[in-house]
């Protein structure tokens, strides 16, 4: 099995190719973390730097989108049945105004993987929603994904409406999505900021545990 043709169907958004590569990868033993951090991101990227260098425009962004979704679902249980005691809670979202959820859903994978009880409040998702759901049931960590520069700020929001609903001395917030950073998380006084999923995962960890 070559990594480069899954990648080349998420770049050329061939669904039913990824569905067959995908299982016939998995029977031939490739692990569902390889299939997801060598073909599926590795593609989605190329993807990303054609849609910037307008090459791409949003149909072919958004059947590449399909493509590696496709694949994410097929591989998804896989990874959430690797571990079954509950290691804490986590909340997880892309943040209002922001559709972006692949990477998100990533993250929810890994999370759900390394044993974790995971809600997924879905893409879009307002500084009151992430409250409610937290003063619904105790919460560990609430995660936030935002991958537009103009999306970012509402972290801000929420993080203070966390902390208006004196949920914080509880709950730990974790940042992530490709334009944020350490020092953003910091200025807008989340816990923490991870790059990729794994990091989300081990940081989570580390403070959950702290
Ligand atoms: Co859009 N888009 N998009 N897009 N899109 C970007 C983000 C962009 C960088 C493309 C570009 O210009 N090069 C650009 C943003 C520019 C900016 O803000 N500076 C952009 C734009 C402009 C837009 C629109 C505004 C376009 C328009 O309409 N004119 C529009 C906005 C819609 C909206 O959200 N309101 C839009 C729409 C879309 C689609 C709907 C077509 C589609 C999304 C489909 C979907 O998600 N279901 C889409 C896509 C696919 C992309 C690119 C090409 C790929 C994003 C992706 O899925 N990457 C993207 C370019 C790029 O990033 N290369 C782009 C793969 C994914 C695995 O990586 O999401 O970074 P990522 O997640 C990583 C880490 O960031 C981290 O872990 C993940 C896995 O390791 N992480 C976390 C993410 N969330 C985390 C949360 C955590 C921890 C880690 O919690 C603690």
């Amino acid at each position: 099995m070559n990594f480069e043709d899954i990648q080349n169907m998420v770049i050329t958004g061939d669904a039913k190719g990824a569905e067959s590569w995908t299982n016939e990868a998995l029977e031939a033993g490739i692990s569902a973390k390889d299939i997801i951090d060598l073909g599926l991101i590795v593609g989605m990227d190329e993807v990303g730097r054609r849609f910037k260098a307008e090459e791409y425009y949003m149909p072919e962004v958004l059947i590449s989108a399909r493509a590696m979704t496709t694949s994410m679902n097929i591989v998804r249980p896989l990874i959430a049945a690797s571990d079954t005691t509950s290691r804490g809670r986590v909340v997880i979202g892309t943040v209002h105004g922001d559709l972006h959820d692949i990477g998100k859903n990533l993250v929810r994978m890994m999370f759900e993987g390394a044993g974790y009880d995971v809600r997924d409040l879905g893409v879009d998702v307002t500084a009151e929603a992430f409250v409610k759901a937290v003063e619904e049931k105790p919460t560990d960590l609430v995660c936030l994904s935002a991958l537009l520069t103009t999306t970012m700020d509402s972290m801000d929001v929420i993080v203070k409406a966390l902390e208006d609903a004196e949920l914080r001395t509880t709950t730990k917030v974790m940042v992530g999505g490709a334009p944020l950073s350490d020092a953003f998380a910091q200025k807008i006084g989340a816990d923490a900021y991870a790059p990729d999923a794994a990091a989300a995962v081990e940081t989570a960890t580390e403070l959950i545990s702290a």
